[in-house]
Formats: C-alpha cells, sequence, structure tokens
C-alpha cells in the first residue's frame, strides 16, 4: 500500500552535544536511510525557530529550561534555544540521506507559537499544510520515524490519526526525551488515537 515515510526531526541539535540532546538521537539515522527506499514519498520535518522563539526559557524571565508555562494556547515546556533558523544545530544530521526528501516542512517558525506536530501548530488549528500535500498525492499511510517520540512524533502521529490517516509509529526508530513521564503517557496516548507502534523486526 502506498505510504509516505514521515520522518520527524533529525536534526543536529537533537542529537548527542546538541542544544536539546535526545539521548542516542543519532542512533536511528542508518536504519531510517534505508526504510528510504521503501517509501512512496520520503518527508522531513525540521524544527525551525526564529531567535527569541516563546518556548525557548531564555525568553522568559526568571524561567528556566523544563519549566511549564501557559500560553493562550495551553501548557508549554519551556526548552534550551534549539533549532534556531539558519544555525549549524537546525541543520539536519550528516549523515541522514536529506536529499532523498520529496518535501521538507519547517514547522516552529511562528514566535508566538510552538509547532511539535507535522501537521497543525501548538494551537491545534494553525495548519502546516502538510495535510492538503498528503491528499493531493493521494497517501493515506504513514510510516513515522524520529526525534523526539514523547514530543514532535507523538504530536505528529495523534494529529494525523485524527485526521483518518493510517498511522504507524516505528518506536525502535525514535528516541524519548522523557520528561516527567512524558514517554509513556505519550505511548498511550498514541495507542488511545489509533496509532499503530511497532516496535521493529528485529
Ligand atoms: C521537539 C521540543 C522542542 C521535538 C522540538 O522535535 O520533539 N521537542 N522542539
Ligand atoms: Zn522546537
Amino acid at each position: 500500500m502506498a505510504h509516505a515515510l514521515i520522518v520527524i526531526d533529525v536534526q543536529k541539535d537533537f542529537c548527542p552535544e546538541g542544544a536539546l540532546a535526545v539521548p542516542e538521537g543519532d542512533a536511528i539515522v542508518g536504519p531510517v536511510n534505508a526504510l528510504m527506499t521503501d517509501a512512496e514519498a520520503v518527508i522531513l520535518t525540521q524544527d525551525w525557530h526564529p531567535a527569541g522563539h516563546s518556548s525557548f526559557a531564555s525568553s522568559h524571565v526568571g524561567k528556566s529550561p523544563y519549566d511549564l508555562i501557559d500560553m493562550p494556547y495551553g501548557p508549554q515546556v519551556l526548552w534550551p534555544d534549539h533549532c534556531i533558523q539558519g544555525s549549524l544545530g537546525a541543520q539536519f544530521h550528516r549523515e541522514l540521506h536529506a536529499d532523498r526528501a520529496d518535501l521538507i516542512i519547517r514547522k516552529g517558525y511562528n514566535p508566538a507559537i510552538d509547532s511539535y506536530s507535522a501537521f497543525f501548530e501548538n494551537d491545534h488549528v494553525t495548519p502546516t499544510g502538510l495535510e492538503g500535500y498528503l491528499r493531493t498525492r493521494g497517501i493515506d499511510n504513514l510510516l513515522m520515524v524520529g526525534l523526539a517520540l514523547d514530543f514532535c512524533v507523538n504530536f505528529s502521529a495523534v494529529d494525523a490519526a485524527k485526521l483518518g490517516f493510517g498511522v504507524t509509529v516505528r518506536t525502535d526508530l525514535c528516541r524519548a526525551i522523557d520528561l516527567d513521564g512524558s514517554l509513556a503517557a505519550a505511548l498511550d496516548g498514541m495507542r488511545a488515537a489509533g496509532v499503530v507502534l511497532e516496535a521493529g523486526h528485529g
């Protein structure tokens, strides 16, 4: 069945030594590249924030990374500065086969709203355009991998399932941040939304 491979945020800042390093984030790159050959479409997402973005702790007086604040659209975790537009850290991991991408979708560029999901900003209503792209290409099934499993992969997978796409997440080709139980909550939330979680074929 025709499917798109959606590779979420495999960027330097989410890999070891990056500004918002996800443990073992770089370990998935080789097998993710290998999956690209079987997909009808390869789509990469790229977290792409302006300097001073509202999701950065440094933009809020007296706040530290990983604090939680209330934004007009709901609760928001504050992060270290990461994936600033045009910076080295915003680049894809050097070994990711980014040239294979049909589409690169950038997100998080609105200074006032974070955007974990590849489909909607964190207000859950502002679309990124990815849904229209997939529908006009006739793609109904999505295979998702990438970083971080409990944030951007989770939000993307749940939104896609709500939109009616068939969604499989290869959990072995994701890595998590795991902040205060966020990984367990994300796995439960994805299952509840009808996302198929696959641990791979060994
Ligand atoms: C992400 C936190 C902040 C992610 C992006 O890619 O999961 N997490 N920005
Ligand atoms: Zn971000």
